[in-house]
């Protein structure tokens, strides 16, 4: 069985070697961990019954707006790691429960960056389903922020669309990604050109001279707060992944290891309320980047975080807000205990990544077959190691991880 695994993937591996010199770098953390969290997780959130999570490890409250989106593409995470028909279920389920609740007019919202998170969680689940739905309901979200949110004087993006006071980075860089995304599922290369121009503009705009340092907004006056969070620092990391820019992710990714971490690379960002998501975004591209070529040390970065914050985890599996002590034995929010499942989930992902590829570039699967990747450079070809059927979309294509 192993044997014929490794004899599959030796053409991808030579295939892959010769041309971009990648290597697979040492997993620590394993299938079963993430299976555990993922498990306690769901235990502890989530209502069947509404198809919502709660809020808190009581199951008590709902989980807000913009968390729902994390929590959802943690979720899709553990279904791209393992193909389980369990989570493909929760896929819709959460969904459907969130439009309930929120109906799919999420304009009425007022922060772009809610709006905007919930386009990039549609990408992925049309990505991993390949449900109509996830797609069209993306691209209106993001056509309406997109045409009505944009500062057409001095560019970037208004950060609530209630009142135009503040462009943060935590809305364009939140737009950046989800243009790139669409742009890929569309196959529409406007949507690039808009991804192009609002990173251009963040980082002239939002980035400190060097790069590395991701500031915070800037408003009406000109005034910049220099506020940094792991939640901007995250986003620009994969909005520069995805537009092909990764020296300047890799810049962002090392100074934010020298300058939120501890001495022994453990991110210190910590705090419930809307800064619980803010590890797991950085985590979520972080990983991404990881699995670029040149790139493979920063997974020893994430593994060693990972390693830390399942050290702290409570009894029940769950994992906490602050990643440098032991998770609170009560009221622990569902954001927060998010964080530490995403990260486990991605870094247990069975595939490879070999790279951004040219157009129309072909990779021999580990299977034989041959994979197409759809033709835009923010792709990358990913090669399944564990069970690909599971993973196929009804259309027999496998999806594009991130
Ligand atoms: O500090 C604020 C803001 O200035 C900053 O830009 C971001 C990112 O963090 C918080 S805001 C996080 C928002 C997420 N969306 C829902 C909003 O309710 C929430 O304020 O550092």
């Amino acid at each position: 069985m192993l044997k014929s695994l490794i004899r599959g993937l030796a053409p991808v591996v030579v295939f892959s070697s010769v041309l971009f010199s990648t290597y697979v770098p040492a997993r620590a953390s394993t299938a079963e961990q993430a299976d555990q969290a993922v498990a306690a997780f769901i235990k502890t959130y989530w209502n069947p019954t509404s198809k919502t999570f709660y809020k808190y490890d009581d199951k008590t409250g709902t989980l807000d707006f913009w968390h729902t989106a994390h929590s959802w593409e943690t979720i899709m995470d553990a279904y791209a790691r393992t193909g389980k028909e369990e989570y493909r279920l929760m896929i819709r389920d959460v969904y459907d429960g969130f439009v309930k609740m929120h109906g799919t007019d999420w304009t009425q919202n007022d922060y772009n960056d809610d709006i905007a998170w919930w386009v990039i969680a549609c990408t992925h689940a049309y990505d991993l389903t390949g449900d109509q739905r996830y797609l069209t309901q993306a691209k209106i979200e993001f056509d309406w922020v997109y045409s009505t949110q944009r500062d057409p004087v001095k560019g970037g993006v208004w950060w609530k669309n209630t009142e135009h006071l503040v462009k943060n980075s935590c809305i364009v860089q939140p737009m950046i990604i989800s243009a790139a995304k669409l742009a890929r599922l569309l196959k529409d290369d406007t949507y690039r050109v808009k991804a192009e121009s609002l990173y251009a503009w963040q980082k002239r705009t939002l980035v400190a001279p060097g790069g590395g340092q991701v500031w915070d907004n800037i408003n009406t006056s000109g005034v910049i707060s220099k506020y940094t969070s792991t939640y901007n620092q995250g986003t620009y990391i994969g909005s520069a992944v995805l537009l092909g820019h990764v020296a300047d992710a890799k810049v962002c990714a090392d100074w934010t290891k020298a300058n939120m971490c501890n001495t022994a690379g453990i991110l210190t960002e910590q705090g419930q309320g809307d800064v619980g998501s803010f590890k797991l975004i950085l985590a979520r591209y972080m990983v991404g980047l990881s699995c670029q070529p040149g790139c493979a040390t920063y997974t020893q970065w994430m593994e060693a975080n990972a390693a830390k914050v399942w050290s702290y985890r409570r009894t029940d599996g769950l994992m906490g807000h602050n990643w440098n002590a032991p998770a609170p034995t009560t009221g622990l929010e569902a954001q927060c205990a998010a964080g530490g499942v995403c990260l486990l989930n991605l870094l247990t992902n069975p595939t490879v990544s070999i790279l951004p590829v040219a157009d129309g570039m072909r990779a021999r699967s580990g299977s034989g077959k041959v994979l197409q990747v759809n033709g835009d450079r923010t792709a990358s070809i990913w090669l399944f190691s564990g069970a690909t059927s599971g993973l196929r979309r009804p259309d027999g294509r496998i999806p594009l991880l991130r």
